[in-house]
């Protein structure tokens, strides 16, 4: 049996079954992407909520895992060679998990490469200026006098939307046919941008079609439906 107690993120999440993969997270936009992801695998895995109003995020333990205090995280006790591989940044896990299953990634290389471009998209593009967006729309900087950084980042992400909107005019998803972590990445994105920040009017989501009609297929998948509640709170 895999012993995952030489890792200190199991002194304050223990692994109830060493043998399952061990997931440290929240459902925030890039949480939900691997919950989402294990939930569409069928991998047996053991979700641990790491709680922000307690900074478990900054606690030793935590750190130990990801020095960049962020989740998701990930412990995989059945990693390359056998070993347990610890993991963290979301675009990260979700390749690993894509390579490790077989799944939710084009076996042919160029269909590969495509789809970690998108990811990239999501990851370099998407998900920082959504992020800024909803920091000046929705948090503290919400009450800034100057309006101009929000303006920046409205104009900078209906930019992305327009771009993700061409490309889906002839697709179902990203990858054409195929499901794929670039849509996994993508759409908590979308659905928090709408939701979560209250920013649809502000940058105008009526304008993109094709962007809502592949996000309301992503949502009415059964796994998305379940990955968006998970870690629950305890
Ligand atoms: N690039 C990282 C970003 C992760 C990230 O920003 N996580 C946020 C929640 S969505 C977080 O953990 N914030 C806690 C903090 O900054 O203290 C990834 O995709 O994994």
């Amino acid at each position: 049996m895999t012993d995952l107690s030489d890792f200190a993120i199991t002194k304050k999440w223990p692994a109830r079954n060493q043998d399952r993969l061990q997931l440290y997270s929240l459902p925030t936009p890039n949480g939900v992407k691997v919950s989402i992801m294990l939930e569409e695998t069928g991998l047996a895995y053991e979700p641990h909520r790491v709680d922000f109003e307690k900074n478990d995020q900054t606690s030793p333990e935590f750190l130990s895992l990801n020095p960049n205090n962020k989740i998701p995280a990930i412990l995989d006790p059945d990693g390359p060679d056998g070993r347990p591989l610890a993991l963290f940044e979301s675009g990260a896990i979700l390749i690993y998990l894509a390579e490790k299953t077989r799944q939710f990634m084009p076996h042919d290389a160029a269909g590969r490469y495509q789809t970690i471009q998108w990811l990239m998209f999501q990851m370099g593009g998407i998900g920082p200026m959504f992020g800024q967006l909803g920091f000046f729309h929705k948090f503290a900087g919400k009450d800034y006098e100057d309006k101009r950084p929000r303006d920046r980042y409205v104009a900078e992400s209906r930019r992305l939307l327009g771009v993700l909107e061409a490309h889906l005019a002839e697709r179902a998803w990203i990858m054409g046919d195929a499901y794929t972590i670039a849509d996994i990445a993508t759409f908590p994105w979308i659905r928090n941008l709408i939701g979560f920040y209250g920013a649809g009017d502000l940058v105008g989501i009526a304008d993109f079609p094709q962007v809502t009609r592949a996000l309301e297929a992503f949502v009415a998948r059964p796994a998305v439906v379940r990955g968006l509640g998970i870690p629950s709170p305890s």
